[in-house]
């Protein structure tokens, strides 16, 4: 409220919701306890040279051990919202057939400590740890897998359907097909580009069966959603060829899900590009409709845009049918500790496109943050300055976007913690709170006191 607050910039409106997220491999840890299975990321990262100097989710954060510790920290920010996901192998360990019961209990626990705090649990069904069994047996290229995640889905919402506000049903399945089946750099870490394509096309009918079934099992008041990590495309110059690789980043980063998901049709320009590869005969009748299932809201990550030229590309690459066209032109100016570029305007131009082409569909910013080196003073406070620039430009771009009619409904910081960044190891981190992942001591970063007074404000500062 400005009259409160008289140093408040821009005032976000009232019901907006301010949350933090994390993922299930990157915080749990406890990967052999209370039955849970080895899932894809636990093979992978067991592999020698597929993560940076052999780190693996086995510790991570050990918030399996900490969830009471970890929401008493949120309740200190004073956020509304908190995003996680649902581990498979932890509630399902073959992915298939009856649930875990101890690993639904954790996260009927996690879900009872947050709405004590009157925090609102948000569920992602899938962030990437597909049970290794339903890998073995062919994983997402497989359409049976499709199948599978109904039904864990359904298992799922038997069990925390009575408290999740939202669900989300996949994160980023881009990552999920393009990176873990096209260019090998996320598990399962395959490098078969017309695997990744079935992949795609099985995450989307995954994506809409799991809506179907959430949707019979929920109380009407649940909010079904999907988050895709959609890549803000630029063309480097006004050029047609320069043009004509936009277009096909496009159609391979983004229209890939949303025409399936939102218009029940595969982008023809994308069927036509990757006719050498594919005829997209496993696409059955009826899939499409599946896909199409309607939803309540989009969620977005956003961390970087892309720009792109006419040109070649590096393979394996997670853009199938696309190397001998396209090359990707780094964007210039600064850059958080991944390389990837600080552009804010790429948020914005993102928020309006879909206002654009998606008028009907609420948005929520699912996902945003920032990897930067962080240092403590003597005092052992942390001090992370590029990381509170960072997500103040941001935040300003969703209320510039929201000033300019995008119906934006909340932001969710990524991350709550330092964590397992993947590919990357504990070498990145996202956290607004520094792990100390020896001692697993948690310590707020600036960027926590600062976020915990932008949501106290309800908007930005000076
Ligand atoms: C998200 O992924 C994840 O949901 C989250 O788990 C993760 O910790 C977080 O962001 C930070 O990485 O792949 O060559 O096209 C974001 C993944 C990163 C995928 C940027 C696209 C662009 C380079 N995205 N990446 S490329």
């Amino acid at each position: 409220d400005a009259r409160l607050h008289p140093t408040t910039e821009l005032t976000f409106p009232a019901g907006f919701r301010w949350g933090t997220a994390t993922a299930a491999y990157q915080i749990e840890g406890a990967a052999g306890e209370d039955g849970r299975t080895p899932s894809i990321w636990d093979t992978f990262s067991r592999t020698p040279g597929k993560v940076r100097n052999g780190d693996t989710g086995d510790i991570a954060a050990d918030h399996y051990h900490r969830l009471r510790e970890d929401v008493a920290l949120m309740r200190d920010l004073g956020v509304t919202d908190y995003r996680f996901s649902v581990s498979w192998p932890r509630v399902q360990p073959t992915g298939r057939g009856p649930g875990e019961q101890k690993g639904l209990d954790f996260y009927r626990r996690l879900t009872d400590e947050l709405r004590e705090a009157g925090i609102r649990p948000v569920a992602t069904l899938y962030h990437w740890d597909l049970p290794q069994e339903l890998e073995d047996a062919g994983g997402w290229p497989h359409r049976d897998t499709a199948e599978r995640f109904a039904e864990y889905a359904a298992l799922v919402a038997g069990a925390l359907g009575d408290r999740v506000a939202m669900w989300t049903t996949l994160n980023e399945p881009w990552c999920a097909a393009f990176l873990g089946y096209a260019s090998g750099v996320h598990a399962p870490g395959r490098t078969d580009p017309v695997a990744a394509l079935r992949a795609a096309h099985h995450l989307n009918l995954a994506h809409g069966r799991a809506v179907r079934v959430l949707r019979a099992a929920l109380p009407a008041s649940a909010e079904i959603s999907l988050t895709l990590n959609l890549h803000a495309v630029r063309a480097l110059s006004d050029s047609e060829a320069d043009r004509d690789a936009a277009r096909r980043i496009d159609a391979l980063g983004n229209r890939v899900f949303l025409d399936p998901v939102f218009h029940g049709r595969l982008p023809a320009d994308l069927v036509e590009d990757t006719a050498a590869l594919t005829d997209w005969s496993f696409v059955r009748d009826g899939d499409l409709e599946v896909a199409a299932t309607p939803i309540d809201s989009l969620g977005i990550n956003y961390y970087s845009p892309t720009v792109v030229a006419a040109g070649t590309s590096a393979s394996p690459s997670p853009w199938p049918g696309a190397d001998r066209h396209v090359r990707f032109v780094p964007a210039p100016g600064p850059r958080t500790a991944m390389d990837w570029p600080v552009d804010a305007q790429g948020l914005y131009e993102l928020l309006t496109r879909l206002r654009d082409e998606l008028p009907e569909v609420p948005l929520v910013i699912t996902e945003n943050g920032a990897a930067y080196d962080d240092y403590a003073d003597p005092s052992g406070d942390v001090h992370d300055p590029e990381r509170v620039a960072y997500l103040h430009a941001h935040l300003a771009a969703v209320h510039r976007a929201l000033a300019d009619g995008v119906d934006v409904r909340g932001y969710f910081l990524w991350s709550l913690l330092d964590n397992f960044e993947w590919a990357y190891g504990y070498g990145k981190r996202f956290g607004i709170v520094h792990v100390d992942f020896a001692s697993q001591r948690r310590t707020p970063k600036d960027s926590a006191r600062w976020y915990a007074d932008v949501i106290a404000r309800g908007g930005l500062p000076q």
